[in-house]
C-alpha cells in the first residue's frame, strides 16, 4: 500500500488540489476512487461515519490520520515535505487569505456552476447558471489582477496558494463554455508556468473516474 491514499474523483477541482500537491512532491500515493456521481458516495451515512463526517472529498489517509479540506491537506502536506511552504508569517497569512478566497469564490463558485452546466441531471436554471458564472468571473478577474505583478500569487516561487487555485483551472474550456486562460492572461501564463513544475499531471490523467460512464 502507498504511503498516502487519496479519496477522490476526477471531476473534483477540490480534490485535484491535493492530488496535484501530492504529485508535485513525489509522494508515494495511490487515489482511491469516490463515486461521486452514480452512488453519491460522499453522502452516504457509510462515508460519513468511516471516512469524513463532513462528508466531502478529497480525503487524505496517512497513517493513522485522517484529513478532509483540502487547503488543511494542502498545509499537511507542505510541512511533511518542506515543499510549496509560504515562509514566515506574513507569507503564511497572505497564504491562507487565497486559500480561502479561492476555496469560497474562485472554486467555490466555479466548481458548482461546472457541475450544473455538464452533470446535474437535470442541469442546471440558465439563470442560476448566468449568476454563478458571473461571481466565478468577477473572483477570477481578482486572481488575474494579482497575477499580473509578480509569477506567483505570493511571488517569485509558488506555494500552496498556488496550488489550491489551480483546482477548477485545468478543466477544458467546454465545460465552463469559455476558455478561462484566453480571457484572464496573467491567469493563463501562470497555468502554463505551474504546469511547467516537474510532476504536474492533468486531474482527468491523475484521478480515477474520466470519462463518466455513459
Ligand atoms: N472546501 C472543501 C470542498 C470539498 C467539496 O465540496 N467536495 C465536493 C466534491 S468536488 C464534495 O465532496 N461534495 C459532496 C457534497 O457536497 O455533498 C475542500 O476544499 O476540500
Amino acid at each position: 500500500m502507498a504511503e498516502y491514499q487519496l479519496y477522490c474523483f476526477a471531476q473534483s477541482g477540490n480534490s485535484y488540489r491535493a492530488a496535484l500537491m501530492l504529485n508535485l512532491i513525489g509522494a508515494d500515493w495511490q487515489p482511491i476512487f469516490v463515486d461521486f456521481f452514480k452512488q453519491a458516495t460522499p453522502r452516504t451515512a457509510e462515508f460519513r461515519e468511516t471516512i469524513s463526517e463532513m462528508g466531502e472529498a478529497p480525503v487524505l489517509k496517512h497513517g493513522a490520520k485522517t484529513l478532509s479540506q483540502s487547503g488543511v491537506i494542502l498545509a499537511y502536506l507542505a510541512a511533511r515535505s518542506g515543499k510549496f511552504q509560504p515562509r514566515g508569517e506574513d507569507q503564511e497569512l497572505e497564504a491562507w487569505r487565497w486559500i480561502l478566497f479561492d476555496n469560497q469564490k474562485v472554486g467555490g463558485y466555479l466548481g458548482p456552476y461546472r457541475y450544473f452546466r455538464n452533470f446535474a441531471k437535470p442541469l442546471g436554471n440558465p439563470v442560476i447558471l448566468e449568476f454563478l458564472k458571473a461571481r466565478a468571473d468577477s473572483a477570477l478577474a481578482i486572481v488575474d489582477k494579482r497575477l499580473a505583478h509578480a509569477p506567483y500569487i505570493l511571488g517569485a516561487t509558488p506555494t500552496i496558494a498556488d496550488i489550491s487555485l489551480t483546482s477548477y483551472l485545468y478543466f477544458p474550456a467546454d465545460e465552463f463554455g469559455f476558455d478561462i486562460a484566453a480571457q484572464h492572461p496573467n491567469i493563463g501564463a501562470w497555468l502554463t508556468r505551474i504546469k511547467a513544475l516537474p510532476g504536474w499531471a492533468h486531474p482527468y490523467d491523475l484521478m480515477p473516474g474520466h470519462p463518466l460512464p455513459a
